[in-house]
């Protein structure tokens, strides 16, 4: 290890955003005057406006979380108790385990080994008479097949939902991502670009759901005296709102500072052997969420784990995002459709996957030692393995 290399502070996968605290003050005086702290405020509703100009979508309907927003999501689509669900395994425990608390079976399909995301060419097999619905994740802000998955749903008459917690912003053709399927959910958790500290939405354009996903979110309470649906307690209150609120005058930027640090990245990573950095399409808004790049232990020398490990002692905590797979989960790895063979594009990305920091006020200079020291692993362990080699044959 080469101590002038380490950062004397750790240095994590990413850092929120945070609106200046007389902003924040500036909110929280409203909110104290209006005593209205959550039930569907103001704050809450200006945010569901400005989320739909910002989306380009048709509806919004925010959440407590992303999770509960998901959850809501599959209850809103009425899809048959025990019916399947086909979804990736290269995901958040989340979304796997939004399709169980619905009552509903995961079905896993294997990814493409572009995009990561679910390989719409492995889907039909999966389809039966008992499958209702795909849900895709737009994992790492890659895009889903879109209108593959479109086709094969209308062809099998089945419902989409997207997973697009890590797509806040993303477009395809300067269309908002969340204007695809029936409903995608958005997470606005702290880690992401763009946060209420915790939150989500729900997007979808179909008008029927405005009213079902309002009561679902609220209990099933239509009005003080009727419950017409059985549902949860899902909505965001006035703080988280009010956060949201300001963050949306900071993401742009956000992302723009992102995209520098993640160019240079590029320009250093791009040329080492082993390393290979998943592109995304031209077509495609890149929401910034994370730097993912894939190591390929033959060609860079050492494994993604170990780097991983190594990067740990020069302070930097980089993320094994999603490993392992949530086929391999205690819940779902006895599974038919969890078995190995099933997912061998997945498990590959699974073993090869790396998440570097990625935040606006991580600079370029300190990303760009992150390069050097990735550079310096790696010639320190080939020497290491060559001085043995040596010695071996001496
Ligand atoms: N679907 C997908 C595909 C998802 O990725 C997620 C969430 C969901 C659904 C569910 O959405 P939510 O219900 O969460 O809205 C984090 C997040 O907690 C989680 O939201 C996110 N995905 C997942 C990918 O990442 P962890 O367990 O990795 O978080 P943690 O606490 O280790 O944080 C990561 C790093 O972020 C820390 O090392 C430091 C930094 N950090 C974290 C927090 C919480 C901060 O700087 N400040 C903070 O406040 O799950």
């Amino acid at each position: 290890m080469y101590d002038n290399f380490r950062f004397k502070q750790p240095i994590y996968v990413t850092k929120p955003i945070l609106p200046a605290l007389k902003d924040v003050n500036q909110k929280l005086k409203a909110i104290w005057q209006s005593k209205w702290l959550t039930n569907h405020g103001n704050m809450h509703n200006e945010l569901e406006q400005k989320l739909q100009a910002v989306l380009k979508v048709r509806n919004v309907s925010v959440f407590n979380n992303g999770t509960i927003a998901l959850l809501t999501a599959l209850k809103a689509l009425e899809l048959p108790v025990g019916s399947e669900v086909i979804t990736t395994p290269l995901t958040f425990p989340a979304t796997v385990h939004c399709i169980s608390w619905n009552g509903l079976q995961p079905v896993f399909c294997d990814t493409e080994p572009e995009s990561m995301t679910i390989d719409p060419e492995r889907i039909e097999e999966l389809i039966n008479a008992n499958t209702s619905a795909i849900l895709g994740v737009h994992v790492y802000g890659f895009p889903c097949g879109v209108e593959k998955v479109q086709s094969i749903a209308d062809k099998f008459d089945l419902k989409v939902i997207y997973d697009a917690a890590h797509a806040f912003s993303t477009e395809i053709n300067g269309k908002g991502i969340g204007t695809y399927g029936d409903i995608s959910m958005f997470s606005f958790h702290a880690t992401k670009l763009y946060h209420t500290v915790e939150g989500g939405c729900l997007s979808y354009k179909d008008d029927q759901y405005i009213d079902k996903l309002y009561y679902l979110r609220n209990f099933g309470i239509k009005n003080e005296e009727q419950v017409v649906d059985i549902g949860i307690n899902g909505k965001m209150n006035e703080l988280q709102a009010a956060i949201g609120l300001l963050n949306l005058e900071l993401f742009e930027q956000e992302k723009q500072n992102r995209r520098m640090i993640k160019s240079l990245y590029v320009q250093n990573l791009r040329e080492l052997d082993g390393v290979t950095i998943p592109r995304m399409p031209p077509n495609v808004t890149d929401s910034m969420q994370y730097f993912v790049i894939r190591i390929d232990k033959e060609n860079f020398g050492l494994s993604r784990d170990e780097l991983y490990e190594d990067l740990k002692k020069y302070n930097v905590f980089t993320r094994k995002y999603f490993y392992p797979l949530c086929s391999e989960y205690e819940p779902y790895k006895a599974l038919a459709s969890s078995a190995t063979e099933n997912l061998t594009v997945a498990n590959r990305i699974q073993s090869e996957v790396l998440c570097l920091p990625l935040y606006g006020t991580l600079g370029t200079e300190s990303a760009q030692r992150i390069c050097d020291i990735i550079k310096l692993i790696r010639e320190t362990r080939l020497c290491l393995s060559l001085e043995r080699e040596k010695l071996r044959n001496f």
